[in-house]
């Protein structure tokens, strides 16, 4: 393994004739998540989560492979903080497996504490401390107990409510050495993908359970937010979004116009308005009636969603270019009349993605780092006084191990590269923006597309669990030796 020696970051002023450098204290990372690289999937009392249960049905993880092993973190994770520790890294994102926590959850009732499961979390937050580096977790990254679908998921709020209980446990064993509780990743992941076009777990296709479940993972993240302080006081809550930078394929073309308005609202504003203002937003409400009623959502429950955040985290990989429905091809509403049942957008109306626009990553996603940069700019306008940080972005690449013993993804260390001039022009067009969690520390199961596409700036052997530092994360370690990048 390639040495390198982690040194004090730099503090020069942005802007600084030096180069591109960034304001002092800013957090360099790098993020992960349970289900992806912990493997160790029915040790020490763990119970099956809907991802195991996905990627063990035929056709749903595109090489056939699940996170039983993945990357072996839960056995090695004392060496991979010492690579994050070599890496420079200055914080660490990895979620917490609910699962392993408490794995007797019905929808009725938590069950007992898992001590085993919880250890674990309790071994790798002191061994990250230890290293100096300072642990950012969070609660939910997709691997809902098994059992809690079974009693209806993300679309019965009970759900939501053993959530909250779930996690004032973790608040209360490691509230006290945690820098960040996220409360949620991706919400839009959890109900678009997993209720209506089913492509990730739990793989339903019922368009008006994913705006159910929409609303239950909101009240999910008031309810863990309102635990946590209760339980930790001083830790810092905040909640980790998907935002889409949505932009009209024909900016002059009134249509095109008004479908870029409907998935601002079902990706953004619906996550966005509640947690931030505590509403929904009228137009999303009128164009899903068509769905659903909306009659989840209980008197009272808007107040719980919106809970002062300590800090706001943005996922970025690509732009997202929307026009109307031409007539033509496949439109994309899932409605639940049995337009498109297979579609993400549900009471979208007509709309349609065209095809990408190179250059693209092996994901097939456009490289568009002005997104990142005008999401940011957004969110300092609609959050005012809340600190932003990036708790992703990254590129998977079609890496290849060469034979000096390296992998040479100088489109992935590009990819960076340009992303972070993105932050840093949001920072100068006053955005507080406080660090930046590169996506992703290693290798590792990509949900359904399994092993197939790699996101790491650290290759995985998949065979051999050998980890090898790529190009990216020496260079990401010069970065962050740096503040900053080489040039301006
Ligand atoms: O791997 C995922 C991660 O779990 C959530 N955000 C996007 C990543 C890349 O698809």
């Amino acid at each position: 393994m390639t040495a390198v020696e982690a040194r004090p970051a730099q503090t020069e002023p942005a802007g600084s004739p030096a180069g591109l450098r960034f304001p002092p204290g800013f957090v360099w990372g790098a993020a992960t998540a349970a289900y992806q690289i912990e493997g160790a999937h029915d040790e020490d009392g763990r119970a099956p989560s809907i991802w195991d249960t996905f990627s063990r049905t035929p056709g749903k993880v595109f090489d056939g492979h699940t996170g039983d092993v993945a990357d072996d973190h839960y056995h090695r994770y004392v060496d991979d903080v010492a690579l994050m520790r070599r890496l420079g890294l200055g914080s660490y994102r990895f979620s917490v497996a609910w699962p392993r926590i408490t794995p007797g959850v019905t929808p009725d009732s938590l069950g007992p504490v898992n001590r085993a499961g919880l250890g674990f979390y309790d071994r790798l937050v002191d061994e990250l401390l230890a290293a100096g580096i300072t642990p950012a977790a969070t609660l939910y990254h997709w691997d809902l107990p098994q059992a809690l679908e079974d009693g209806g998921g993300w679309t019965d709020r009970r759900t939501a409510e053993r959530f909250g209980e779930y996690a004032a446990v973790v608040a209360q064993h490691l509230g006290d050495r945690l820098s960040t509780v996220i409360t949620l990743n991706e919400p839009w992941c959890s109900a678009y993908l997993g209720y209506a076009s089913g492509v990730h777990a739990p793989g339903r296709t019922e368009p008006a359970a994913a705006l159910a479940a929409v609303h239950h993972l909101n009240l999910a993240h008031g309810l863990a937010a309102l635990a946590v302080r209760e339980h930790a006081p001083d830790l810092p809550v905040a909640i980790t979004l998907n935002l889409a930078w949505v932009r009209p394929e024909d900016p002059d073309d009134p249509a095109d116009l008004d479908a870029a308005r409907r998935v601002d609202g079902l990706q953004n504003r619906v996550f966005l308005d509640p947690v931030l203002h505590g509403r929904y937003p009228a137009d999303v409400l009128a164009d899903t009636a068509h769905v659903t009623d909306w009659s989840f959502v209980r008197d009272g429950d808007l107040a719980v969603v919106h809970q002062p955040l300590d800090a706001l985290g943005l996922n970025y990989y690509s732009p997202t270019v929307v026009r109307a429905w031409d007539g033509v091809g496949v439109r994309v509403e899932a409605d639940g009349h049995g337009s498109s049942a297979s579609s993400p957008w549900v009471g979208s109306g007509d709309l349609e993605f065209p095809e990408p626009v190179g250059p693209l990553t092996a994901m097939g996603w456009p490289v568009d780092a002005d997104g990142l940069h005008q999401l940011l700019v957004r969110l300092h306008t609609e959050a005012p006084g809340v600190p932003l940080h990036v708790t992703e972005n990254g590129a998977a690449y079609p890496d290849v191990l060469t034979a000096d013993g390296a992998v040479h993804d100088d489109d992935r260390i590009g990819y960076v590269d340009g992303h972070l001039r993105a932050v840093h022009r949001a920072i100068t067009d006053g955005a507080d923006v406080r660090g930046y969690y590169l996506w992703s520390l290693l290798d590792n199961f990509e949900w359904g597309y399994g092993f197939s596409k790699r996101f790491g700036i650290v290759h995985v052997d998949y065979d051999t669990q050998t980890r090898t530092p790529k190009d990216s994360a020496l260079w990401y370690a010069e970065v962050i030796r740096r503040n900053g990048l080489p040039g301006a």
